[in-house]
């Protein structure tokens, strides 16, 4: 079922590889134009363009903007004591990989008496996005919390849209998991806002008409729909982003060693998440890519939702690519930087050693992408659509900001004085070098 791209004998630069591969349409900027009067009226109305636009996009009226305390002390109570118990589990190993990514400051003597600091300062106040629509991820609230609060931000609010189908005491407010998992990991913060208003209410915060108030934020991170995506990329400049997310991917790099059914299972495991996900297979053995396809089809038509993976599977964004050999399969998941990638080979260790491009790499038999996704200790919330070529999965370091420290004394700053003015000078910037001079020789430019 999955297309085929032979690039056997083909001799293809980075450039034009790029170009071969499968990507899914996904027009951020076409989105722009439907995201801006929605980010314009919760600038200029504020907490009654919350209500109307909740009521709009997800049919349904908040109760309140802000959740109170105790309806997520409930959604922690009525929590499913497995899925709590797991959500444990998850947060716990998320927490120990984490916690390895602290920063320590560093002071580098540059001559004797100067000195630069890199000191790492985390982000005052911060706003993730949780989506709740098709996708109601609990386990994405533990991927964008954990490291924020590792980092020692100083505030930290959620926000996640309200559901329909909420009854009872948590009818207005989000998905009754997404809560519990913020209470579990100890969130008192969260609102009732989803899309691109969730977004724009983070970039200019909001007075809610019960008195309750969303203090601007200085970054929003977290995975959402194309108009997320589209909010992000407007408002980016008043806000920091993490990487705009769009529809999941995997690669699987695999050579005849690898088990079809493994990576069949693992193919139609992403293509879960949307019809526009992307699942491709890089291999160099015909009888492999053969055998993975009979099991593709076999599992996306057993598979609970079949429709949505047949779909992703048989999308333009979704193949098998055949190579010559290992070396060029490295070449083409190289050029494609997948967001996900698998390491189904004979001594996969070292082939993984040799990617150089993929927002996460899972190394042989045992660790799927579905471990990653939930329980492996790393990240899920990873670069999509190439963007792994350029820039990395949350992490600690993505709530943090390095500021340089400059502190020199007057014998470090005369030993160096000359080569500012002497560039400045080149760059005809002569009170540039003034301000070392009226320094180091007082007298001088009065
Ligand atoms: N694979 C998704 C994350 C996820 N999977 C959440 C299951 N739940 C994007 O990395
Ligand atoms: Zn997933």
């Amino acid at each position: 079922m999955l297309a085929t791209i032979d690039l056997r004998s083909a001799t293809l630069g980075p450039r034009r590889l790029r170009e071969v591969m499968p990507r899914a349409e996904y027009d951020v900027e076409a989105a722009l134009e439907t995201v801006r009067p929605i980010c314009d009226d919760v600038r200029d109305r504020g907490a009654e363009a919350l209500y109307d636009l909740a009521e709009r996009f997800d049919g349904v009226r908040p109760t309140h903007l802000r959740v109170p305390a105790e309806i997520l002390a409930l959604a922690l109570e009525r929590l499913d004591p497995d899925v709590r118990a797991a959500l444990e589990v998850s947060i716990e190993r998320a927490r120990r990989v984490h916690a390895d990514q602290v920063r320590t400051d560093t002071t580098t003597e540059v001559a004797p008496g100067g000195t630069v600091t890199e000191r790492w300062v985390p982000v005052d106040r911060v706003g993730l996005y949780v989506p709740g629509g098709r996708a109601v991820y609990p386990s994405s609230v533990v991927m964008n919390v954990v490291p924020a609060q590792i980092a020692e931000v100083g505030s930290l609010a959620v926000a996640s849209p309200p559901q329909r189908d909420n009854v009872g005491e948590l009818a207005g407010y989000p998905h009754p998991t997404i809560l519990a998992a913020c209470a579990l990991l100890g969130v008192e913060e969260v609102w009732t806002m989803g899309g691109a208003q969730a977004v724009a209410a983070f970039a200019h915060g909001v007075v809610g008409t019960d008195g309750a108030t969303c203090e601007p934020v200085s970054l929003v991170t977290g995975p959402g729909n194309i108009y997320v995506a589209a909010a992000k990329r407007l408002l980016k400049g008043l806000i920091g982003i993490d990487s705009e997310a769009g529809p999941t991917e995997i690669a699987v790099l695999a050579d005849a060693s690898a088990d079809p059914e493994l990576v069949a299972a693992d193919l139609v495991s992403q293509a879960e998440h949307d019809p526009l996900a992307a699942s491709v297979l890089v291999t160099d053995d015909p009888a492999l890519a053969e055998a993975v396809d009979a099991a593709v089809a076999r599992r996306a038509a057993a598979t609970k939702h079949s429709e949505r993976v047949s779909t992703a599977l048989t999308g333009r964004q979704s193949a098998v690519v055949l190579v010559d050999d290992l070396d060029a399969g490295l070449d083409v998941v190289n050029a494609y930087g997948a967001e996900h990638l698998e390491i189904l080979t004979e001594d996969a260790p070292a082939v993984a050693a040799r990617v150089r491009n993929a927002g996460a790499v899972f190394v042989g038999p045992y660790s799927p992408v579905s471990l990653g996704d939930y329980a492996a200790g790393s990240n899920h919330v990873l670069p999509t659509g190439g963007c792994a070529c350029h820039s990395s999965g949350l992490s600690v370091q993505s709530f943090l900001r390095g500021i340089h420290v400059v502190t020199y004394d007057e014998a470090a700053l005369t030993e160096v004085g000359p080569a500012v003015v002497t560039l400045a000078q080149a760059e005809d910037l002569p009170a540039h070098g003034e301000a070392v001079t009226a320094r180091t020789d007082p007298g001088s430019g009065r």
